[in-house]
């Protein structure tokens, strides 16, 4: 019998793009619809090595570029148990930033290349489908003042808005472009179409693995 698995479901973009608003609409439609779902996060403050991330992009502790990138890498390594458990159960996971994130603003400082970038997560279940929150610079400048968090600097957000434009040329991942200009309701009708898609087509694929 095939396996009804959930779908792996990730919101990625800029800073301010609506990523954690989006994805708590689109959990909250999802339950509303009967599907079986549940939020995660990266990082995920909550463990061990996510205390030392948030003490690091609060600027309370200082690390080694190196040292962050595979940090934040095993973050997400150490919930990839609960994931595939979850998954299997034919729950859907909605992922406000994943390995594309580490990606994409690692691989902005000076010394670093995408394929080292990339190494650590090499394995990581592959999600079903990235969406990618597109905001022009000038838009999002619109919506506020950056907070107070190491990364939170226009300059370095354009750097990042690049990296990501790179990793997007990766047809081995399912990206989707959402134009995030819209407003919250359509950005949102948007998302739960293209999710839907992806949780009927995941409920008949076995899970794959990232990169690989
Ligand atoms: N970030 C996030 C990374 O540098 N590497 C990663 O792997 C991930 C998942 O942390 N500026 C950065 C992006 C953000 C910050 O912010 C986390 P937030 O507001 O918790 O999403």
């Amino acid at each position: 019998m095939a396996c009804k698995r959930g779908a792996l479901i990730v919101l990625e973009g800029v800073d301010r793009a609506g990523k954690t608003t989006q994805c708590k609409k689109l959990f909250e439609a999802l339950q509303r619809s009967g599907k079986p779902a549940e939020m995660m996060r990266f990082p995920d403050r909550t463990t061990t090595i996510g205390k030392l991330i948030s003490a690091y992009l609060e600027n309370k502790s200082d690390l080694e570029d190196h040292t962050v990138h595979l940090l934040f890498s095993a973050n997400r390594w150490e919930m990839v148990p609960l994931m595939k458990k979850k998954l299997e159960q034919g729950t859907t996971l909605v992922v406000d930033r994943y390995a594309f994130s580490g990606v994409a603003f690692t691989s902005a400082k000076p010394g670093f290349c995408l394929d080292w970038c990339k190494s650590p997560d090499v394995g990581l279940p592959q999600p079903d489908l990235v969406m990618f929150l597109q905001l022009s610079p000038s838009e999002a400048a619109l919506r506020g003042q950056f907070g107070e968090e190491r990364y939170e600097k226009s300059d370095f957000q354009r750097a990042v808005q690049n990296k990501f434009q790179q990793l997007m040329k990766d047809r081995s991942v399912h990206w989707q472009v959402i134009d995030a200009s819209q407003s919250v309701e359509d950005v949102h009708k948007d998302i739960m179409t293209h999710s839907l898609n992806a949780i009927n087509c995941a409920q008949n694929q076995a899970l794959a693995e990232l990169w690989k």
